[in-house]
């Protein structure tokens, strides 16, 4: 009688866990510049979120470095500065991109070299979408960012 009582509970739980399977959160063109062991990495990205609710980047990992953290290029009275965003909200229906000159998910302590052409995972964690992991080319980083105009499907 316990285990049929627990039964709905149970199925009750699982609900949620399918429903976040559909993932609304996409990122697209993840690169990397490329960078020396022991020094740091710049990667930059585009975090598309087509959900109907908010969700917020609580943290980053990545298997190439100690660490990986956010980071907001300010230019405060003509002095750059880096400053760390440890929680980034995406709205809704909304996308941020990580652009050069503003932000950027700073990677520091490297254990290999990031050459042109290599690849490698980076783990996002969403409130909401939980888990996503992309994989991140390093090229090139051009100066000039992508429009967010161009993407499909994004009301900016
Ligand atoms: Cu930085």
């Amino acid at each position: 009688m316990r285990i049929l009582f627990l039964l709905p509970v149970l199925l009750a739980l699982a609900v949620p866990a399918i429903a976040e399977s559909t993932d609304p959160i996409h990122i697209v063109d993840a690169k990397a510049r490329p960078a020396s062991p022991g020094g740091a990495g710049a990667v930059y990205l585009t975090v598309m979120n087509h959900g109907q609710s908010d969700d917020t980047i609580t943290g980053l990992s990545t298997p190439v470095a100690d660490k990986a953290e956010i980071h907001r290029t300010v230019n405060e009275n003509g002095v750059m500065r880096m400053d760390a965003v440890p929680t980034l909200a995406v709205k809704a229906n909304d996308g941020i991109a990580f652009t050069p000159g503003g932000l950027h998910i700073m990677l520091t302590g490297l254990h290999q070299p990031l050459k042109l052409g290599d690849s490698f995972p980076l783990t996002l964690n969403f409130t909401h979408a939980g888990v996503v992991t992309v994989t991140v080319e390093v090229a090139p980083i051009k100066a000039s960012p992508k429009p967010m105009a161009d993407m499909p499907g994004m009301k900016m």
